[in-house]
């Protein structure tokens, strides 16, 4: 037994030598470049921190951030929604030039990103916690990420090492994760760049098994804005579907438990809520009164969920000091964007009003940064990725648009510093109805244009911090409007939004192979008859004949795409087919007797008029989105190009295909009876582009 022990001893000892890379047997010094801990939470108010002096809860651990570093009063989102405050981060770029603008986007990860340079700068990266970008994290030796929004319970996550299923509190497990990727996975001899991004405390905020019953026995002060009655502003405000009245579900308000809890995680939320529900039918509330009890419990469940976060930081921050690794590492707090705890009657976010324009950033850097200053430098979430790499000592590459906040987080804040902020919100139409807008920001005053409703909104913030009255048409105010249309006009050729927006789909598109999606039967329908071009449906222009969701094959994005058929209408319009509705989809149909094609995408409609088509004759009739996206007409047989540049639906529609009418959400404003009258034959719809003989055999049938 000696001998072949000794031999595997031998065998191993050389193993070992061959597996230690040259460069490490040679005594090298440690990289001492400081570690990044970069904190996301999502949705998280800076009024619901007790160092901003909330006056609605305590957060003693993220106070320690601000304690022990510095506040920022002035930080910025350039587009208050998830995904693309998100994507901002990682890419220092606005939504419109790293091509996700609004939630459902897919982030483009073979674009440039701080997490790849951080990597070939030699750090480790991590993230872990909420991704929300829909494309698996490129650039990160290790992930371990909820899938799209995720559940505040039990979460399914994504991992470097695959896939993982929890069971417990996702606040709490993205902290167990954070924690042992410190411990345990880490290159101790590397720095490290690590994103530990909560859900919390995202709608529908579900406290955690440990917080639900704070705030029992409390009452929140209520905002003075809660009654906020939209006059002295344009019509976005009056518009939108976001107040605590109206907009809060009984899922929000927790009158109905979560569909995915254990048994013992379901007996805990009954015995929390069951009683408070109990008491609500008791009072039989109305008017002001019973919009104060909605928003005491939603507030409360959203303070109940921030105390998790704040607790759960701390135990990351304890951990820090524990082992030594505080000294060097630069821990900054920060939210995807600002959130309305009731203020203007509201919850949610997406508007440059400062809630949710606003975001909360502490940042501590031992022996950089002075414990407990205030920052009123106008900063913003573009500015983490060359903070970032200059932290690192790497070079920022000239196309990122923010700057580093290095030397403001030294005392020396450049006297080139910006002096305005420039804001797009783009989701519209989109959940909460939130008009598209732009603008921008200096230090006393706000210009707002809802572009699309031709709106715009002036607010002095010294005279009118609350944003209520807009002074757009107030004499006293026509020099600074117009410096500031000026300025908004320098930022946004600065930032080069000219209202295009980046698209990575494009190139997928023209390699894109045609597909038959579907080429439909009407065989089994009741009202049909012989056609020289097969069995043809009659249409009623009320109902469709086929209705398929958008899902699988059915998804249209960034596809050109072909489809039409065999008509023989009886009336001059009428929908033929259509997918989709206000954000996303197409639309074929005849207007006033001509053959018409729209497409839309991220709400923009784009419509190409064709021929007249006659009445009560066969025609065959087809529609095209083409490789170049421009939009085209092939009646019977014969090409007929528009120089309508359209662009490619960049995500798969809400609504599904519908034949013979536009059923659900609209396309294009022509109503619900909307469907095309008269017979139909042979209808197909393809992605791609036809080839000449496929045309040829579908126009023209033996
Ligand atoms: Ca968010």
């Amino acid at each position: 037994m000696r001998f072949p022990n000794r031999i595997l001893a031998f065998v191993l000892l050389v193993t070992f030598i061959a597996s230690v890379p040259f460069s490490s047997a040679i005594a090298q010094d440690k990289d001492t470049r400081p570690n990044i801990l970069f904190i996301f939470s999502d949705d998280h108010a800076y009024q619901s921190i007790s160092a901003y002096d909330s006056i609605v809860n305590k957060t003693p651990n993220l106070d320690r951030i601000a304690n022990e570093g510095m506040r920022f009063d002035r930080a910025f989102v350039t587009n208050s929604i998830c995904g693309p405050s998100r994507a901002v981060v990682l890419t220092g770029k606005y939504g419109h030039l790293n091509g996700f603008v609004r939630n459902g986007n897919t982030f483009n990860g073979h674009q440039q990103t701080v997490s790849k340079l951080l990597q070939k700068s030699g750090y480790e990266t991590a993230v872990i916690g909420k991704w929300h970008l829909k494309s698996t994290p490129v650039g990160f030796d290790y992930y371990h990420v909820l899938i799209g929004q995720g559940p505040y319970y039990n979460p399914p996550m994504k991992t470097t090492d695959g896939p993982v299923n929890h069971v417990g509190y996702t606040t709490e497990i993205i902290t167990d994760q954070t924690l042992k990727y410190l411990k345990q996975r880490r290159d101790p001899d590397k720095p490290f760049f690590l994103m530990y991004q909560h859900k919390a405390p995202h709608r529908n905020w579900q406290p955690g098994p440990n917080e639900i019953n704070n705030y029992n026995n409390e009452t929140i002060p209520e905002p003075i804005t809660l009654f906020d009655d939209y006059k002295g502003r344009t019509s976005a405000a009056r518009n939108q579907e976001m107040t605590v009245k109206e907009h809060l579900t009984r899922f929000d308000l927790k009158l109905d438990p979560p569909r995915n809890l254990t048994p013992e995680q379901l007996k805990v939320w009954n015995d929390a809520y069951d009683e408070k529900n109990a008491e609500l039918e008791k009072l039989n509330l109305e008017g002001d009164d019973l919009i104060r009890w909605k928003y005491q419990r939603y507030v409360k469940d959203y303070l109940r969920c921030i105390d998790s976060v704040d607790k759960n930081v701390g135990r990351v921050l304890d951990y820090l000091e524990e082992s030594g690794l505080a000294e060097n590492t630069i821990v900054i707090y920060t939210s995807d964007q600002g959130w309305y705890l009731g203020e203007h009657g509201w919850y949610d976010k997406r508007w440059m009003y400062e809630e949710s324009f606003r975001t909360p950033l502490m940042v501590r850097w031992p022996g950089k940064i002075k414990p407990g200053t205030v920052n009123t430098d106008m900063v913003m979430n573009l500015d983490f990725a060359q903070t970032f790499l200059d932290i690192a000592g790497a070079d920022q590459p000239d196309d990122m648009q923010g700057a580093s906040m290095k030397p403001v987080f030294e005392g020396n804040t450049p006297d080139d510093w910006r002096k305005s902020v420039y804001y797009h919100y783009y989701e519209f139409p989109g959940a909460h109805s939130v008009a598209k807008h732009n603008g921008v920001r200096t230090e006393r005053y706000k210009l707002i244009n809802f572009y699309e409703n031709k709106e715009w909104e002036l607010f002095d913030l010294k005279e009118d911090p609350n944003e209520l009255n807009s002074v757009y048409d107030d004499p006293d105010y026509a020099d600074i409007k117009k410096d500031l249309e000026v300025e908004l006009q320098r930022l946004q050729e600065f930032y080069k939004d000219d209202g295009t927006i980046v698209n990575f789909g494009a190139d997928r598109a023209k390699l894109h192979p045609t597909e038959l999606v579907r080429r439909f039967r009407f065989g089994e329908f009741d009202n049909i008859e012989r056609s020289p071009y097969g069995t043809a449906v009659l249409c009623d222009g009320k109902k469709p004949l086929f209705q398929i969701p958008s899902t699988g094959k059915f998804s249209p994005d960034f596809k050109p795409i072909t489809l039409g058929g065999f008509i023989n209408p009886t009336a001059a319009d009428g929908v033929i087919a259509a997918q989709g509705g206000q954000a996303m989809g197409y639309t074929m149909r005849l207007k006033d007797g001509n053959l018409l094609f729209s497409v839309r995408s991220e709400g923009q409609l784009f419509t190409a008029v064709g021929p007249a088509i006659e009445l009560n004759e066969w025609t065959h009739v087809i529609a095209v989105l083409d490789r170049n996206a421009k939009l085209a007409f092939i009646v019977n047989g014969k090409k007929i190009k528009t120089d309508v540049k359209a662009a490619f639906i960049s995500s798969a529609p809400a609504d599904g295909f519908t034949l013979g009418i536009d059923g659900g959400s609209l396309v294009e404003d022509y109503g619900a009876t909307n469907g095309l009258q008269g017979k139909m034959a042979d209808f197909r719809l393809f992605w791609g582009t036809l080839d000449n003989e496929t045309l040829q055999s579908w126009v023209n049938p033996k």
